[in-house]
């Protein structure tokens, strides 16, 4: 099934790529000269200081030499593109548009006033004695305030990271050390759903064996009595006072790492994913503008959080870069029920609503009620990203949400893409419910066996990326041989995505999920190995294996296998505290299954391919296995399964 673009989503399109004939020319474009493709496109998108002339140094045959570059001789401030243009140009368009957790809580910021903000806070930074090229770790709720530190840091050419406002002290603590942070910005308390997050007593606890943290930035904005450490603590709205909003943007080269921001990967421990200044923002403003095709008047709104990687390219870099008008919301869809969202869009006339599958399918099962009564009829574009969408959750917001008038674009890409990679083109690719579509210009995707031989045509393997891109991560923080490892050693010279993917005769992409040992939880990224981790803490726990099992509302729910300590019992409080307090809130177990033992090569490596089959109920599809230790232990897994 195919979905045209309707023909208000087609007529008046801001971007050139108004139809597939100009697509393919631009994608062949961006082939046939890279550097050219993109240093036109930069040179005509960003404010830098001194102009580029580089395109692409190096590549992924050399990555093992180090990082490769994009306009390595250029030198810029990304805060000029962001904020002092705009603030020129347009000083009254709304910049940020900010909803608070009640409904009608709205703070708004102008382009004007936005770079005054950060520009106070860029001199209070640099009174606290941040330098150039030192980390910070940012620690927020969904307030305008994350922007404006994020932007802040930038300003001064620190580098942020950060870090999801769910996760635990514990995995807080791990991501400063890891950065050797100096400094935290956080808040009081922040609020999500009418409840509250006690964000700087968490703060609080991680920088305890913490050494590296020497100041603790707190933005008020519950006005909730909180702990207070005299001479580290410092209050957000006093050292901004006190700062003049007129602050000299630091200039850095282009490769100057803007953040780094942690994702997991198969092993328990996150990695510090690095993105530079020049082309990072080079890739999401256009991957911005181009995907949803923005336009002057647009209301932009993007529902992800900033301590994601969605949240940096798709609320904060890729709209500010564009002058466009960018919706913060601190809420959940739920809150006070499933109207919020579709509430928003009627009181803020949104343009543009991006969101998760995970949060699609929650409302859907809602019931059509919550949508219908609203309206709609501003919106054009819908957007998704962070899981494969089923279908039915697609054909559900296309109809109800969309009353057919919009198109969506299924946004594949990740924290090391840096920005879009595969998705329609708001008005110039048709759809089709659950794929991702088409490369972006400048994205050479190709599908791979196992041994890394190309497959051509219609087929699946697994998702390579041939040829670099501006936006994608140099490195691993502290870490580059791990980068390597990690992304360039399964395809020799070519980038290695972590996920499975179907092409069809259109050559259209489905993605299939990840073949590695990474869990997509309502779009929320995590390792098995972290979960297993937290789990072995548990007295009581002896081995523990962790696999992904389909379901319906999350995408994929967690599913644990635990062997307990001979003679110990099992209970489950147990495990969702260790997860909670290792990882986060937002790790949970779905469903969790004692057994006798794991099976494991004779190696004594655990075969999750055998307990990922009988999670998802199919323990009678297991084929061979004969190469176990023991493959009694199957058996014995088997009967126990309870879902
Ligand atoms: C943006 C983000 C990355 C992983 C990626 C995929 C999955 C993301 C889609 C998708 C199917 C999509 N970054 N993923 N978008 N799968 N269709 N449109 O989510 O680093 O947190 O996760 O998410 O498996 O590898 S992430």
């Amino acid at each position: 099934m195919k979905y045209e673009v309707p023909a208000r989503v087609r007529e008046g399109a801001a971007t050139p790529i108004h139809d597939l004939d100009r697509y393919r020319e631009h994608y062949a474009n961006a082939v046939n000269d890279p550097d050219g493709f993109w240093l036109s496109e930069t040179k005509s998108r960003i404010a830098w200081k001194t102009s580029p002339t580089q395109g692409l140094v190096g590549g992924f045959d050399e990555v093992k030499e180090g990082p490769l570059s994009w306009f390595g001789d250029g030198t810029l401030n990304i805060t000029e593109s962001c904020l002092d243009r705009h603030a020129k140009s347009t000083p009254e368009k709304i910049a940020i548009l900010w909803e608070g957790d009640e409904p009608g809580d709205v703070r708004t910021y102008t382009y004007d006033e936005l770079l005054a903000a950060v520009s106070r806070a860029a001199n209070a930074l640099s009174e606290l004695g941040v330098k150039k090229g030192e980390r910070v770790i940012i620690y927020m709720g969904m307030v305008p305030e994350a922007a404006i530190a994020m932007l802040a840091c930038a300003r001064v050419g620190a580098i942020h990271s950060v870090v999801f406002g769910g996760f635990s002290a514990e995995a807080l603590r791990d991501r400063v050390r890891d950065c050797g942070a100096e400094l935290i910005i956080t808040q009081d308390v922040g609020r999500r759903g009418g409840r509250d997050i006690p964000l700087k007593a968490v703060t609080d606890e991680a920088c305890v064996g913490a050494s590296s943290v020497k100041k603790v930035l707190v933005y008020r904005r519950t006005g909730d009595e909180i702990p207070w450490v005299d001479g580290r603590d410092v209050w957000w709205h006093e050292a901004l006072e006190q700062s003049s909003d007129i602050h000299e943007a630091v200039e850095v080269d282009a490769e100057h790492p803007l953040f780094i921001l942690y994702t997991s990967g198969s092993t328990g421990r996150p990695k510090g994913v690095v993105h530079t200044s020049g082309g990072y923002i080079t890739y999401a403003s256009y991957t911005h503008a181009t995907v949803f095709d923005l336009r002057p008047d647009d209301v932009y709104a993007c529902m992800a959080d900033v301590g994601w990687i969605t949240g940096h390219s798709y609320i904060v870099y890729g709209p500010l870069a564009n002058g466009a008008t960018t919706l913060m919301f601190e809420s959940t869809p739920l809150y006070p029920d499933a109207g919020r969202y579709w509430d928003m869009v009627e009181r803020h006339k949104i343009t543009i609503f991006y969101t998760a599958p995970t949060a699609i399918r929650a409302l859907a099962a809602k019931g059509d009620e919550h949508v219908t009564g609203k309206d709609l009829s501003s919106l054009r574009v819908l957007g998704t990203v962070g899981e494969p969408i089923n279908p039915e959750a697609w054909v559900w917001y296309h109809e109800v949400v969309g009353g057919g008038r919009c198109n969506i674009v299924d946004t594949w890409w990740q924290t090391e893409t840096g920005g879009i990679a595969l998705s329609p083109i708001a008005p110039a690719t048709p759809t089709k419910p659950g794929s991702a579509t088409l490369p972006m210009p400048g994205i050479q995707p190709s599908l791979r066996t196992p041994e890394g031989a190309i497959i051509r045509g219609p087929g699946q393997g697994l998702l390579c990326i041939d040829h670099p891109w501006p936006g994608q991560a140099r490195t691993v923080w502290g870490d580059h041989d791990r980068f390597v490892s990690t992304y360039f050693s399964h395809v020799p010279g070519a980038y290695f995505t972590g996920d499975g993917c179907r092409r069809d005769a259109d050559g259209y992409h489905w993605i299939t999920g990840r073949v590695d040992d990474v869990l997509n939880v309502s779009g929320h990224r995590m390792g098995t190995a972290e979960f297993e981790a937290a789990l072995i803490t548990v007295e009581a726990v002896a081995e523990a294996a962790i696999v992904g099992y389909p379901h319906p509302i999350k995408g994929q729910g967690v599913y644990a296998y635990i062997v307990s300590q001979p003679g110990e019992s099992i209970n489950e409080a147990s495990l969702q505290a260790a997860c909670r307090e290792q990882i986060g809130a937002h790790a949970r177990i779905d469903s969790f299954q004692v057994v006798t033992g794991l099976p494991k090569t004779r190696s004594g490596k655990v075969m999750r391919r055998i307990l990922r089959k009988i999670a998802e109920g199919r323990g009678d599809e297991l084929g061979d296995v004969s190469t176990l230790a023991d493959p009694s232990v199957v058996d014995a897994i088997k009967d126990g399964f309870k879902v």
